[in-house]
């Protein structure tokens, strides 16, 4: 794109590790509180660029549509659990932490992946380069910036007839560049109706088939960051995600006669992104409040690390591409690979010791897991009803 303004700002960093040996005191940055960092100075510049141009990536796209074939289920007496695979839909599985996830699972031999792809030939493509087994992944098309898209594969997945266990609400957007919004088919501002409103959308309407199964455990997983947390140092880089009093999301976000922001403020997409993040982590929270005890599905949100060489910064200034990495290895120690990161979030898929709910996982330097504080804002109840109620006006379902 082109460079149009790049502003360099300040943003306080610490070096060195926090003491104590508890696990989440270990992992550094992962759940440190701001009002230790906050005070402390260093020069570590936020490089930030505006460009011009932004590419609409709402164009209609001729894609496959598929629908998977049926699948013969066979019936469990009902006090007993079955032994069978694990079905498992992971949403942006063509890519980063998401093709990680279904490399790890594929191969585990334990698991058929559901990767729900907006783009269909990517997603083949990559799942043969990592080698997941044929036999253990399908394919389905799914754009999240349409919902008409999401009811579409709700509906093709019922109609596949397989069962489901697990949900993993993983694709996102980040705009960090973008000047102006740009915005889903149905006109919400992009980053936060792709990664909020559209799985929302589509958790909720999967939410039957995963009552339906009979898998020893039955979860929805929704990815969350550390970046959507202000109780981190991470969480306090400019700009800080803040949802304040939803008046842009109840507006919807159309940029028209409302503000694209949820916080009613002028555009901002790394903020946007962010505030989806919030979304994400409150949604997981309500989710567990409404149906945990009902279901027994378990609901759960996770930071898997700072995975720097992944897709997710293609809009984001070269210089900023090349030197993220490095700086999260070498200087934050937040870096984790690909790989890891897809065995963090695998984990969370199927580990027989996380079946906790309502709950937010993060690791520390020794890549044990464990529960990590949200910020008040991302574990604040009122807000969490409340963002739901609205999204649920938003998308169509009240
Ligand atoms: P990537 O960009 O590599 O992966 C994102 C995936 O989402 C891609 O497969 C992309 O598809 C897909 N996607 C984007 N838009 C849509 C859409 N409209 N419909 C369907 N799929 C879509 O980024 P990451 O792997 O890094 O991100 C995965 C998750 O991890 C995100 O939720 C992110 O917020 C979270 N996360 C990432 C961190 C990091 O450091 N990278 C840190 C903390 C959390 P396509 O392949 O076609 O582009
Ligand atoms: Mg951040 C404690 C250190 C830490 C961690 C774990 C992250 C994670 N970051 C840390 C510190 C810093 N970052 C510091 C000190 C700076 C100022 C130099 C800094 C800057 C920065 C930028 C400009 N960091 C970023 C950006 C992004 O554009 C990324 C972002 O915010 O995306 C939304 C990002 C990230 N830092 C992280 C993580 C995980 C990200 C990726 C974002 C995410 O998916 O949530």
């Amino acid at each position: 794109g082109t460079l149009h303004q790049t502003h360099i700002g300040s943003a306080a960093f610490a070096l060195q590790k926090e003491g104590g040996h508890s696990a989440s005191a270990n992992s550094a940055f992962l759940g440190v509180s701001v009002a230790e960092h906050g005070k402390r100075e260093f020069g570590f510049p936020v490089l930030r660029a505006k460009k011009v141009t932004s590419r609409n990536t709402n164009i209609a796209r001729l894609r496959a549509q598929t629908v998977a074939a049926p699948v013969e289920t066979k019936e469990a007496p009902a006090s007993k659990k079955t032994d069978r695979k694990g079905n498992v839909i992971i949403t942006g599985a063509s890519s980063g932490l998401g093709l990680a996830t279904a490399k790890a699972l594929g191969e585990s031999g334990e698991w058929h992946i559901i990767m729900a792809c907006r783009d269909f030939v990517k997603a083949e493509r990559m799942a043969r380069t990592v080698g997941i087994p044929k036999e253990n992944y399908t394919v389905m098309h799914l754009d999240l910036a349409s919902l008409e898209s999401v009811r579409q594969f709700a509906d093709n997945f019922k109609h596949s007839g397989r069962p489901l266990d697990v949900l993993v609400c993983n694709a996102a957007v980040y705009l960090p560049t973008a000047k102006v919004p740009t915005f889903t088919a149905e006109g919400f501002e992009l980053s936060v109706g792709t990664n909020h409103l559209g799985h929302f959308l589509l958790s909720r309407l999967l939410l039957e088939d995963l009552k339906k199964s009979d898998f020893k455990s039955k979860r929805v997983i929704i990815v969350g960051s550390i970046t959507g947390n202000t109780n981190t140092l991470a969480g306090n880089i400019p700009p800080k995600a803040n949802l304040g009093d939803l008046r842009g999301l109840s507006g919807r976000l159309n940029g028209v006669n409302s503000s694209p922001m949820i916080d009613g403020g002028e555009f901002d997409g790394a903020k946007a992104y962010k505030d989806s993040k919030v979304c994400n982590m409150l949604t997981m929270q309500e989710f567990h409040r409404q149906y945990h005890e009902e279901t027994g599905i378990t609901f759960a949100s996770l930071y898997p690390g700072c995975i720097a060489t992944t897709g997710l910064f293609r809009e984001h200034i070269p210089p900023f591409r090349l030197l993220f990495p490095p700086f999260q290895k070498y200087i934050t120690k937040g870096f984790v690979s690909e790989e890891e990161a897809g065995k963090r979030l695998a984990q969370v898929v199927s580990d027989t010791s996380l079946t906790k709910s309502g709950v937010y996982w993060s690791w520390n330097n020794d890549s044990a897991s464990f529960e990590n504080q949200l910020s008040e804002e991302a574990s604040d109840p009122e807000k969490a009803r409340k963002v739901w109620a609205i999204s649920e006006k938003l998308v169509g379902l009240a």
